[in-house]
């Protein structure tokens, strides 16, 4: 009998021999020391931007009570901590960001004026993409965010997009790309993922798990519901992160941003969250008890949260409320913008259209 020719590979390693095989280093790092180190002036700026983030969104839900608000609306109250955690680590007009439909707070997060954000949500001239996307189709090039989109999945290839054209123009930047739970079980996604580790592509997946898609709970779509192992086939590193606590938030941030700067490629990011409202505004939020949101509410809200351990560590009641009354001030303002500016004139039907072919 032939002999069998001799492999030339070396034989397959089990799991725990493969050392080169990072699938665990960046929670290692994590679990070592959860919580970022933030300065008084950076707490303070974290919990300004979430209380605006709050405050701007319950405006936004009475403003669509009021019939102010046309089309979709998706608000993004209780997960304010992943937008703002992730984005204050970023390199302002270098790092890109794409998101889907529930985009104002990652606006926001970005240090974007809240009128033009509110006057966008209201179909005004003034808005960010002139009246014409609305709340869903956000857009900003000079603060290189790729949107606002509608097609669930579809950011998370456009920002693979963004992170080649970053490695092909050498810039040092990184793509920041969120995505939801429901997004996560579209195939584009893991598309994306082998091309992104293929490549070695400097992207920064987010799953921004807030236990639903539309009416339906993770358990009930999902087969594999730690979306952080979901890298995994394409040996992309996964971490799972408290999307209720900023601070773990930006550490998990400071150390994946470190990891794709380095030029290793590829992190998988799953924040776990919670949305407080509905799907949209339209959404009768049959499939959760009252008692499910109001017991997060109580004692898991990331702005809460914040409060306490500023409070804890100096920081005066009267500061913070004065802070909440300020940012109140700056969202009416937004607001009366929103609703008194002029809509966008019939012409502009026909600009920023492409018809050309190519
Ligand atoms: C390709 C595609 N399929 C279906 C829809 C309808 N749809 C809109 S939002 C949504 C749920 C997505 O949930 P998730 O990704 O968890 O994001 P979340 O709304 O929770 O932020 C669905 C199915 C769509 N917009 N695009
Ligand atoms: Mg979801």
């Amino acid at each position: 009998m032939a002999k069998a020719p001799k492999s030339k590979k070396s034989p397959a390693k089990s799991p725990t021999e493969d050392t080169d095989f990072v699938l665990h280093s960046l929670q290692d790092t994590l679990e070592k020391d959860k919580r970022y180190k933030a300065s008084d002036e950076q707490l303070q700026h974290f919990y300004e931007q979430m209380l605006l983030i709050r405050r701007f969104e319950e405006r936004a839900g009475q403003l669509y009570g009021l019939g102010l608000i046309g089309g979709f609306c998706h608000l993004y109250i209780g997960q304010e901590a992943v937008a703002v955690g992730l984005q204050s680590a970023l390199t302002e007009g270098l790092d890109s960001v794409i998101t889907g439909y529930r985009d104002h707070g990652h606006m926001l997060a970005y240090g974007i004026d809240p009128k033009v954000i509110m006057a966008e949500l209201t179909g005004r001239e003034a808005g960010i993409s002139k009246g014409k996307g609305g709340s869903m189709h956000m857009f900003s090039t000079e603060h290189k965010f790729y949107g606002g989109h509608g097609i669930v999945g579809a950011q998370v290839s456009l920002g693979g997009g963004l992170a080649l054209a970053h490695q092909y123009n050498d810039d040092g930047g990184l793509c920041l790309a969120y995505f939801g739970d429901g997004a996560a079980n579209q195939g584009q996604v893991y598309e994306t993922f082998n091309m992104a580790a293929l490549w070695n592509l400097p992207i920064v997946f987010v799953v921004e798990n807030n236990q639903y898609a539309m009416g339906t709970a993770v358990k009930r779509s999902s087969a594999e519901t730690e979306f952080y192992r979901r890298g995994t086939a394409f040996r992309i590193p996964g971490m799972k992160v408290n999307g209720m606590d900023v601070l773990e938030v930006r550490q998990a941030a400071e150390i994946a941003f470190k990891h794709v700067r380095e030029g290793k490629g590829p992190v998988l990011m799953e924040c776990e969250t919670y949305r407080y409202r509905g799907h949209s505004m339209s959404d009768p939020a049959k499939y959760r008890t009252r008692e499910e949101v109001q017991d997060i509410r109580e004692h898991k809200d990331p702005i809460e949260g914040l409060k306490k351990f500023m409070i804890e560590n100096g920081s005066k009641e009267d500061d913070l409320k004065a802070i909440d009354k300020d940012i109140r001030k700056v969202v009416s303002e937004a607001a009366d913008f929103a609703e008194s500016s002029p809509e966008p004139k019939a012409s502009e039907l026909y600009t920023d259209v492409l018809v050309e072919e190519y």
